[in-house]
């Protein structure tokens, strides 16, 4: 399953392209342009799956780092800074990762 199956391939360029230049990347409007609170649950799902590379249930720091790299593979890294932002944005339960059952995370899955 490719992320483009779920996600418009123009959604995810605009959303790429806003957060080019490092530590321009905020995963509250990144989530909000590629228009991830018009999918349903299960779309939802499958994302994070995507984003989920080793499967285990949460996306951890690693995983974070290389985020924009599942919507394209020419997209940059994230910066410490930026990873730190999203954990603390998508961390509600508090063990340093962002998992599916993350209650009231502002990242949601
Ligand atoms: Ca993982
Ligand atoms: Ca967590």
């Amino acid at each position: 399953m490719a992320i483009t199956d779920i996600l418009s391939a123009k959604d995810i360029e605009s959303a790429l392209s806003s957060c080019q230049a490092d530590g321009s990347f905020n995963c509250k409007s990144f989530f909000s342009m590629i228009g991830l609170s018009s999918k349903t649950p299960d779309q939802i799902k499958k994302i994070f799956g995507i984003l989920d590379q080793d499967n285990n249930g949460f996306i951890e720091e690693e995983e974070l780092q290389l985020f924009l790299k599942n919507f394209s593979s020419s997209a940059r890294a994230l910066t410490p800074a930026e990873i730190k932002d999203f954990i603390a944005a998508g961390d509600r339960d508090g063990d340093g990762k962002i998992g599916v059952d993350d209650k009231n995370s502002l990242v949601k899955f």
